[in-house]
């Protein structure tokens, strides 16, 4: 007896139809890039599943640019990004949190008029422990001004306003892609058995109201009084000023954290430490600026604590930068 379960539409035919809206087209080499990230996070899905048995755990005994040891994994997903996403015609060059400077597109391969950053592998610490870890993208578009000349680094350096489309894979339970181009948060889970993506949320809203918080507690000592103040009062719950008990949640990975708030509310908070100007720990142009762009289109907000993320003018491709997002509500009242 036929089955009369209608399947969600896949990834391919929500940008086709994306490319056809006649406000806010997706350009179709904008398409065919996303099309291209999508299918390197099913091969860098599939390395991380392959765990001890497909020998990709472990460190391997060298440090990235920010001075981290990198994971087996790192590197094997960065080079499947690259890989993936050198030939297709669709970018002018990439940049990653593995790689120092950035990667032009060799000399034998057409070029495109988009840049592409990614953190491969978001959240490594959970890779040797099963737990999940994701990848994060952001695309922006080549300057005009670099046409007919190398990319440089400055030419990365864009405010997260100006990003067109962004994304992250979370490899858990599931493996899910979740993307904005810029009209709304829209999900997409594996299906392993045809190997396509299907849509199984959107448009995403950040649910209103869920009193949890994510943070490193660890971190204690180097909190801003106004961040000190909120996880305080949080703690009281009940007993003190929210006169509610909250919750708090942390995974060690941005990820799997911002996933959790698109689906069920709360905040995410990784705030530079106030003692010292300028230490923070997330990257602000392929980890922060992504996820803002997320957040903000399912309607939550993105600060630093000073002001809006995706207006931040970037100085470095590595910079660091304070994140608290979520809830609009919820970062509201930490930062006023
Ligand atoms: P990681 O460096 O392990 O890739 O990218 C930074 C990040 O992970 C975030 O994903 C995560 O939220 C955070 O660092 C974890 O930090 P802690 O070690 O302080 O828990």
């Amino acid at each position: 007896m036929a089955s009369d379960h209608v399947q969600p539409i896949t990834l391919s035919r929500f940008l086709i139809e994306q490319q056809r809206l006649p406000e806010h087209p997706c350009p179709a080499e904008l398409r065919l890039l996303i099309e291209t990230v999508a299918r390197a996070c099913k091969a860098v899905g599939h390395a991380i599943a392959r765990g001890a048995l497909g020998d990709v755990l472990g460190a391997l005994g060298s440090e990235n640019v920010q001075g981290e040891v990198q994971k087996k994994l790192d590197v094997i997903a960065n080079d499947l990004l690259l890989d993936a996403n050198e030939w297709g015609g669709h970018l002018a060059a990439m940049a990653s949190e593995e790689m120092e400077t950035i990667h032009r597109i060799p000399n034998r391969y057409p070029k495109g008029e988009y840049l592409l950053l990614f953190d491969p592998i978001d959240g490594s610490s959970n890779i040797d422990v099963d737990l999940s870890v994701g990848t994060i993208f952001s695309v922006l578009r080549a300057p005009d001004a670099c046409a007919g000349r190398d990319v440089t680094e400055e030419d990365f350096l864009q405010p997260g306003r100006d990003q067109v489309a962004a994304g992250y894979a979370l490899y858990g339970p599931q493996t899910l892609l979740v993307l904005t181009i810029g009209t709304g948060v829209y999900e997409f889970m594996l299906d392993r058995e045809v190997g396509s993506w299907r849509m199984t949320d959107g448009p995403m809203r950040i649910p209103a109201g869920n009193r949890e918080f994510a943070i490193n507690m660890a971190r204690r000592r180097q909190w801003s009084p106004a961040v000190a103040r909120y996880v305080e009062e949080r703690i009281l719950g009940a007993e003190g000023p929210c006169g509610v008990d909250y919750n708090m949640r942390w995974t060690a990975s941005m990820v799997a954290d911002v996933h959790r708030i698109l689906k069920r509310g709360g905040v995410f908070l990784y705030p530079s430490d106030h003692r010292t100007t300028g230490k923070a720990r997330l990257r602000l142009l392929y980890e922060a600026n992504p996820m803002s762009f997320l957040i903000e289109q399912a309607g939550g907000s993105a600060s630093d604590g000073a002001g809006r993320i995706m207006d931040v003018a970037p100085t470095g491709l590595h910079q660091r930068i304070g994140v608290m997002l979520g809830d609009a509500d919820e970062v509201k009242a930490i930062t006023g």
